[in-house]
């Protein structure tokens, strides 16, 4: 055995370098989708990922974002780098929706904002400035939370702990448990909040229990982060779906937010949003603001122009600003109308007694069935319908003429499997 090289050189061929690489699992929500794909059952049914369909179950681009992108082309737009911080006007835009243009915060310039790649890429940069700015601070997010932000949090190293939310026993808040744990964790930590239509429970705090949340959070001199990926969904009004964060900002509190467009615009896969921060004074927003650019840069050098451009025109414009409202309404009402029609068809069906009415208050784009996971498991294997396994189903993707369906599904699934 003197010449070894052949031998040497076989193995280099047959062993890959990757031997050590393990095949990753399915993402729970968005491998949900990918399954659906497969699925060849006419029965089949996508309540996975929270995306809006139409009625007849397509997806579908806002009549407004059409015009705006008309009016882009028509204008003809270069493509040219956007700096680090992102597109200037829908900077301005993006914060004025968030805080209200009149805003305190807004004139005196202590908010930080920069473009981002949506709301996950939003967080992942915040994230990142605690992680190099906070190291010894954790953050404390609710059980159950929408499942990437415990991805999020982990690639950036930042510990994390759960503070309660949701009672299965009430199926509603737990708020004496959410107010103990925040009260319990060290003080300065970082409390990461939906600010509305939180996903996956469609539970939200009343206006009463903001304010004793942000009492607790300002004795602890805890630092609010929102996640708001639904502004406009949960109430149909922009506004009022903003309140959460503007009763913080009016206190006087330094805020982390993270934005979305990507459900209230429909503008999934243009991956639109920001991180703003509220800081006490707009020397210290300039501060923050430019190690945000200096952790991006790197990340992905500046974010994608398109997105921005659309939102922008459209908040921008009085006459689109209206359309986006009405537009906005109407997914809203939508899912409002399956909603009533999956508790109908529940009540109607479902011999048992047993009270149905937790789906019509919850709001926004879920209903939190409420189903564990082999139920949830039955939903799929049996009935086609697509769901992820904490018994979260995406109302956006129902409509009307299988609400029956669905009520059987989940009836089946309730009473047969344990
Ligand atoms: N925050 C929350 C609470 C959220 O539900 C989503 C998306 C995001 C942020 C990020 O969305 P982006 O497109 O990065 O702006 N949630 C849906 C899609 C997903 O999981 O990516 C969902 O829960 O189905």
């Amino acid at each position: 055995m003197q010449n070894t090289g052949h031998i040497t050189m076989a193995l280099a061929v047959d062993a890959s370098r990757f031997e050590g690489v393990p095949m990753a699992p399915p993402d729970p929500i968005l491998g949900v989708s990918e399954a659906f794909k497969a699925d060849t059952s006419d029965l089949k049914l996508n309540l996975g990922v929270g995306a809006y369909r139409t009625e007849e179950l397509q997806p579908a681009v806002l009549n407004v974002v059409k015009k705006a992108e008309k009016l882009m082309l028509e204008k003809g737009e270069n493509k040219e780098y956007l700096p680090i911080e992102g597109f200037a006007a829908f900077n301005k835009a993006t914060a004025d929706l968030l805080l209200g243009a009149d805003n305190p915060v807004i004139k005196q310039g202590r908010v930080a904002t920069l473009q981002s790649l949506s709301g996950t890429g939003s967080l992942r940069l915040a994230a990142a400035f605690i992680q190099r700015y906070f190291p010894d601070a954790k953050v404390l997010i609710s059980s159950p939370t929408w499942g990437n932000h415990k991805n999020i949090f982990n690639d950036a190293r930042v510990p994390w702990s759960e503070y309660r939310y949701y009672d299965p026993k009430t199926v509603g808040l737990d708020f004496e448990g959410m107010i103990a744990d925040i009260q319990a964790a060290p003080e300065g930590s970082f409390v990461l909040l939906h600010g509305c239509a939180h996903n996956p429970t469609g539970i939200d705090p009343t206006p009463e229990q903001w304010e004793k949340l942000a009492d607790v959070i300002e004795e602890k001199k805890h630092m609010p982060f929102f996640d708001v990926a639904y502004q406009g969904f949960a109430s149909g009004s922009l506004d009022e779906d903003a309140s959460s964060v503007r009763l913080f900002v009016k206190r006087g509190l330094e805020v982390f937010v993270a934005q979305s467009y990507s459900k209230n615009l429909g503008l999934y896969a243009e991956r639109i949003g920001a991180i703003n921060v509220i800081c006490s004074a707009p020397e210290v927003a300039d501060r923050v603001k430019s190690q945000l650019k200096r952790l991006a840069r790197p990340m992905y050098s500046n974010p994608p122009i398109h997105g921005a451009k659309i939102v922008a025109n459209v908040v921008g414009d009085p006459t689109m600003f209206g359309e986006w409202k009405e537009e906005m309404e109407q997914m809203a009402g939508r899912i409002k109308n399956v909603r009533q029609k999956l508790y109908d068809s529940l009540t109607e069906k479902d011999q048992s007694g047993k009270d149905w009415s937790f789906i019509l208050s919850q709001i926004g784009m879920f209903s939190f069935t409420g189903l564990n996971r082999p139920q949830s498991d039955n939903m799929t294997d049996k009935w086609h319908i697509y769901m992820t396994k904490d018994g979260r189903i995406s109302l956006a993707g129902l409509n009307l003429a299988k609400c029956e369906y669905l009520a059987d599904a989940i009836i089946d699934s309730f009473h047969n499997v344990n």
